[in-house]
């Protein structure tokens, strides 16, 4: 270590290549575990890991990678961090980074370039990821010389974690890991034109508490936000003092607990009727920190239309995206309602509004009918909580099984609830797993997968042996890719095209084949005493569970109806 003369101030530097670089700037931001995949031009980069001081996963795709690394930073909050090669392997995480940004979660993605030299040449392994990466990250930055490796990785941190969460890219040519420079990770990160508004504007705060002083109907609307932004003690002390009932948006789950009486549910097409006809009927909605989008408002002429609009959201494009908005607070949703609570007036009697959400919850609960000869999939998800008693962190791929596992999983916690909302990604499930139980490892994490979505990422079951990660693999086996066959039956008169998978690999096999201990399971006894023989050991686990193949998930809004035109509410 060296001490120079900068702008005269004296500072600690060293001299190092650029892998090394890479690997001090992951420790000074405390990086637990990276999730990744080598090659060529991430080989110095890999070499400098050899050394040890962070651990590395390795998973068998680099999409696994990246998933692995969403389902750490959806348990943690703090970035995920990947490492992907050029070419091939960075062109395999895209689906990640466009998950991770509509999901809104942090990460700080490395990918190896060809070198600076032959850049545009189509050189070997030559993919131009600054240019496919740009519109699905919050933003990306590609090293053109190793003395500016400190700075970008210090700015890639803060921008994946600060306000609005998302996925950061950096890319490095290969010669610039080789290269030695001066790094210097002790500046503050300095961006002009990045601006963070989280303290929230007095007035517009005092607007809405006048806004509930009115309301008769209000309701509240808790997104990922509230998660994001740990408000959930704020929302439960103004659910306190308001009585206002609260719905959840489908990633915004576990922000409320399930149980409490004033919980409608969640929302939106597979929502449940009350949660979605008090927002249809309410006078004043309360968006904490969701985004209005389309799978939760349905039509939008019919969204709103008797209420005012309250949206608190840390990101100003979201307001009026969508929806008008009456009374914007632009924000951390912590730090709106904390001042919301300090200004709250006495509130209208909501209490015929009350009594009547309270009537429509007993009247019109999730049902399913059990037929008494096969294992419905609703009890399946209903009988993991049970038997985890609501504990464990439930990962999910998509389809019929994630709804299921939205409607019946009762979430009591914050940060248990780890899912591909935005982009519906197949595939993400036992990735996500992965990373969830990375990040907690005395956790018991429950991968509730469709037989189709896990076939899209098995090979990651080597990753639960390798690494010793006690995931439980529950696959909501309907022989189908039951959410496709679901809306074929309902609006393609039963044709039923490429949407059955009568030919499935044998599971147990499969797994055995992976050193995985795994059973067949066909009823809820047999579900009992596998998934209790599961919980028992320290050691991954699959249950291929076989469901009634053709179940469908209501109650369902159709495809261009209105919030309150629910199909397949209980009779
Ligand atoms: C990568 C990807 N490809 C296609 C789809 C479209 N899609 C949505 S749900 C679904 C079926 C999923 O089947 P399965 O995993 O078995 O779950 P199930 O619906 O049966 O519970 C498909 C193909 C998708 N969401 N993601």
């Amino acid at each position: 270590m060296s001490t120079v003369e900068e702008s005269g101030t004296k500072v600690a530097q060293k001299l190092l290549t650029g892998s090394r670089m890479i690997v001090e700037a992951l420790k000074e931001e405390k990086v637990e575990v990276i999730f990744g995949y080598p090659g060529g031009a991430v080989l110095n980069i890999y070499d400098a890991l050899y050394d040890g001081g962070i651990p590395h996963l390795l998973t068998r795709h680099e999409q696994g990678a990246i998933h692995a690394a969403e389902g750490y930073a959806r348990v943690t909050g703090r970035p995920g961090v990947v490492i992907a090669t050029s070419g091939p392997g960075a062109t395999n995480i895209v689906t990640g980074l466009a998950d991770a940004m509509i999901d809104s979660l942090p990460l700080v993605v490395i990918t190896g370039q060809v070198n600076s030299q032959v850049l545009g040449s189509d050189a070997f392994q030559e993919a131009p990821i600054l240019g496919i990466s740009m519109p699905i990250t919050k933003h990306n930055f590609q090293v053109q010389d190793v003395k500016e490796l400190p700075r970008i990785f210090k700015e890639a941190f803060h921008i994946a974690s600060t306000g609005r969460p998302g996925p950061v890219l950096i890319d490095i040519p290969k010669d610039i890991t080789a290269t030695s420079g001066i790094y210097d990770y002790s500046k503050d990160v300095h961006l002009p034109g990045y601006k963070l508004q989280t303290e929230p504007d007095p007035q517009a705060v005092k607007k809405v508490a006048q806004a509930l002083k009115k309301a008769e109907k209000p309701v509240i609307l808790a997104g990922a936000g509230v998660l994001h932004s740990k408000a959930t003690n704020e929302l439960k002390e103004l659910v306190a003092k308001t009585t206002i009932p609260v719905a959840n948006t489908l990633l915004g789950l576990g922000s409320f607990p399930a149980d409490h009486p004033l919980f409608l549910g969640m929302a939106g097409m597979h929502g449940t009727y009350t949660a979605n006809m008090a927002l249809y009927q309410a006078d004043l909605i309360i968006n904490i920190g969701a985004r209005f989008d389309d799978r939760l408002t349905g039509n939008l002429e019919e969204f709103a239309k008797f209420a005012k609009v309250v949206h608190f959201d840390i990101d100003p494009s979201e307001i009026g995206k969508n929806v008008p908005t009456d009374y914007p607070v632009i924000g951390d949703a912590a730090k709106s309602l904390q001042l919301l609570l300090k200004e709250l007036p006495e509130t209208a009697d909501t209490s015929s509004w009350l009594e009547q959400l309270l009537q429509s919850k007993e009247d019109y609960p999730l049902w399913y009918v059990e037929d008494g000869e096969t294992f419905k999939p609703q009890k399946l998800v209903e009988l993991v909580h049970e038997l985890t008693k609501g504990e464990a962190i439930v990962t999910t791929d998509v389809g019929q099984h994630q709804m299921w596992a939205a409607q019946f999983h009762g979430f009591q916690k914050p940060d248990r609830w780890v899912t591909s909302g935005g982009l519906g990604t197949m595939g993400f499930g036992l990735p996500a797993a992965i990373g969830a139980q990375v990040a907690e490892p005395p956790s018991t994490v429950v991968a509730v997968l469709g037989d189709a979505g896990f076939q899209m990422t098995l090979q990651e079951l080597a990753v639960l042996k390798e690494y010793k990660l006690p995931v439980k693999v529950v696959l909501v086996n309907n022989q189908s890719m039951g959410m496709v066959r679901q809306w074929q039956q309902l609006f393609y008169k039963e044709r039923y095209s490429e949407s059955l998978l009568p030919n499935q690999p044998d599971y147990v096999k499969l797994s055995d084949a992976f050193g995985i201990k795994a059973a067949v399971v066909e009823n809820e006894a047999e579900f009992r005493t596998a998934f209790a023989a599961a919980l028992a050991t320290d050691e991954p686990y699959l249950l291929d569970c076989r469901v009634t193949q053709k179940e469908n998930v209501y109650p369902m809004i159709a495809p261009g109806k209105g919030i309150q035109q629910m199909e397949g509410v209980k009779p």
